[in-house]
């Protein structure tokens, strides 16, 4: 089968499977790829240690994949119409948290296509990637046009705005490659202007200052105190660089059912959450992303809600 063709069956499998976006970008080398060495030795990617490991491969895809011609980049949008508690004690959990872990939703979708384009060509190869292996998956969104890579380091897309999980199902094939997008950020600050923790710069997020990284990759060690008052009642990941985003006004409802809140998860307080014993803990959050941070972890994040100024300012309850 010829790219063209292939190219074009592709994309629309990819998109009768449910992936909201699909683009393409041959499997060659990255223009911002070495950022990544330089975000690591400046110490930004704080506990996550793990990020360290295979930094040639995360650089580059044939490194990973050495069959690798082409990067087919999926999108998925995850926004639900549904809002925070306001209550004054409401404890945030973020967006992409509220329904079921999207690693899993995605992988199933990505291995469903692969197989279906493995029928039309036999000899055609390839893996897929939902931030399971040292890959970059903003990066690649990028290069197959899907959207920019905003001042708040998030891929947008003119049509959803940035409430998107991201993955790649890289093949052996040549393909038709779609071009990046322009920045449509122009002279917008937002996002840096409302973090809270000061963690953006733009283009560049110091994660050791962010409260998704503290949230839910800082294990085991308590959150400081210069961190506590600026938690703005987020108890797992945070929303605020996104949900004051201009581009975000252009959000849409999810068509998958699965990213739709479960245990009314949006709408969370300081006092049910401080009630939860590790067993109702696994048992409420164990289909969620909520899982990854453990018991332990966000008990402690319940815990830092408590301090004073720790919640959300009165005036940013309705942010949105
Ligand atoms: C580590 C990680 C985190 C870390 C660090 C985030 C980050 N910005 O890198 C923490 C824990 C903080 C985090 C938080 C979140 N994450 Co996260 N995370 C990742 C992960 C595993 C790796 C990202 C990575 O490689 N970072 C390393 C640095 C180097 O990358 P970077 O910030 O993109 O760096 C670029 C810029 O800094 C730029 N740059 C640097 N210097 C300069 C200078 C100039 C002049 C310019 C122009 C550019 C520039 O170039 C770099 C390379 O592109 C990816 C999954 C994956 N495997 O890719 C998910 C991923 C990025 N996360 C995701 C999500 C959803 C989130 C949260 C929204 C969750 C939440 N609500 O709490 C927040 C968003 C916070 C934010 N503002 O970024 C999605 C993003 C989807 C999207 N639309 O972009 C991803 C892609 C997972 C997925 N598969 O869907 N995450
Ligand atoms: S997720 Fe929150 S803390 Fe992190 S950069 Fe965005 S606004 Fe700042
Ligand atoms: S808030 Fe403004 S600067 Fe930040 S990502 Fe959105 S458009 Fe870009």
């Amino acid at each position: 089968m010829n790219p063209f063709e292939l190219t074009r069956i592709i994309k629309e499998k990819a998109r009768a499977l449910g992936f909201d976006k699909v683009g393409v970008a041959g499997a060659g080398p990255l223009p911002k790829a070495d950022f990544l060495k330089e975000w690591l030795s400046r110490g930004h990617h704080g506990q996550m240690t793990w990020m360290e490991n295979y930094v040639e491969k995360r650089m580059d895809v044939r490194k990973l994949y050495p069959q690798a011609r082409s990067v087919v980049a999926v999108a998925m949008n995850y926004y639900t119409p549904f809002e925070h508690n306001p209550a004054p004690d409401s404890a945030k959990i973020s967006r992409y948290a509220w329904g079921r872990d999207y690693h899993r939703i995605m992988k199933k979708k990505l291995k469903h296509l692969l197989r279906e384009i493995r029928e039309l060509d036999p000899e055609l190869d390839g893996r897929l990637f939902v931030d399971t292996a040292p890959i970059q998956d903003k990066l690649w969104a990028e290069q197959a046009g899907i959207g920019w890579q905003g001042k708040n380091t998030n891929i947008i897309s003119r049509e959803y705005g940035s409430w998107l999980f991201l993955g790649e199902l890289v093949l052996n094939r040549e393909l038709v490659y779609d071009r990046p997008i322009r920045d449509f950020c122009g002279s917008c600050t937002a996002c840096i202007d409302a973090c809270p923790t000061d963690a953006l710069t733009p283009y560049r997020l110091a994660a050791e200052k962010c409260l998704s990284y503290i949230t839910i990759e800082m294990w085991d060690r308590p959150i400081p105190a210069s961190i506590q008052s600026r938690m703005e009642g987020w108890v797992f990941g945070c929303d605020i660089c996104q949900d004051v985003c201009p581009w975000n006004r252009f959000q849409k409802p999810s068509e998958e059912p699965a990213y739709y809140p479960e245990n009314a998860n949006h709408h969370t307080t300081v006092k049910e959450l401080e009630a939860l014993t590790e067993e109702t803990y696994k048992t409420r959050f164990k289909k969620s992303p909520v899982y990854r941070a453990g018991y332990k972890n966000f008990m402690r994040n319940v815990r830092a809600l408590k301090k004073e100024g720790a919640l959300s300012p009165e005036h940013d309850r309705d942010r949105k």
